[in-house]
């Protein structure tokens, strides 16, 4: 399996996941600016999209979003999937809504939003998060061990720290809990961002 990141980008879900299987794995940074990986491959001719993550497997099928690919490898590692009859279902709700209403708010921080308009995405992640923390079912986000959805919710805390979004108060040990797991260190070395 190979993976194609950005450092510090939502592509860091997938790394950290990839790094707590502790399985043998490839991983390749990509220049968004110039869509060129690391070791100058054209970026776009692994994936027509562009963007980070994408996933390469071992019979070369590419598999993009970061939904896809961390209920891809939550289905092959299910010490990070959720138990239980409506468990996969569970985990693509927090997944979807990690995606489409927090991690996707960022853009005017990414993407040289006004003052207001991050204000406004400020205001409006803290309340998307706060939705989150009113469930914290555990240490981790849906219970006493990390799934999927925690890396990527690491990914968007990170970023609200970094941005000064205000991360409302219960999920702040589930960050600092995600933040010291040895994986989750070696992902954030593996980056360059620490
Ligand atoms: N729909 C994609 C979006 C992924 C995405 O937003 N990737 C960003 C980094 S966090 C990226 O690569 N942006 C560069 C670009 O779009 O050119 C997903 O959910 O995986």
């Amino acid at each position: 399996m190979k993976l194609y990141y950005s450092p510090g980008a939502c592509s860091l879900a997938a790394h950290i996941a990839l790094h707590e299987t502790g399985t043998s794995f490839d991983s390749e940074r990509v220049d968004l600016t110039t869509k060129t990986t690391s070791s100058g491959a054209d970026f776009e001719a692994i994936t027509i999209k562009g963007y980070v993550p994408a996933l390469v497997l071992d019979d070369g099928a590419l598999v993009t979003e970061n939904i896809a690919i961390l209920d891809y490898l939550a289905g092959i590692y299910p010490q990070f999937a959720l138990e239980g009859p409506l468990g996969r279902t569970r985990l693509l709700e927090a997944l979807a809504y990690i995606s489409t209403e927090i991690h996707k708010s960022y853009k005017p921080f990414w993407h040289d939003g006004s003052d207001s308009q991050k204000a406004i995405a400020s205001a409006y992640i803290t309340k998307r998060l706060q939705y989150l923390a009113d469930r914290v079912a555990g240490a981790y986000l849906l219970g006493d061990r990390p799934s999927v959805a925690d890396f990527y919710l690491f990914v968007t805390l990170l970023w609200a720290t970094r941005f000064g979004v205000t991360i409302p108060s219960a999920l702040v040990p589930v960050y600092a809990t995600l933040r010291a797991r040895p994986a989750v260190q070696a992902t954030l070395a593996a980056e360059g961002l620490q």
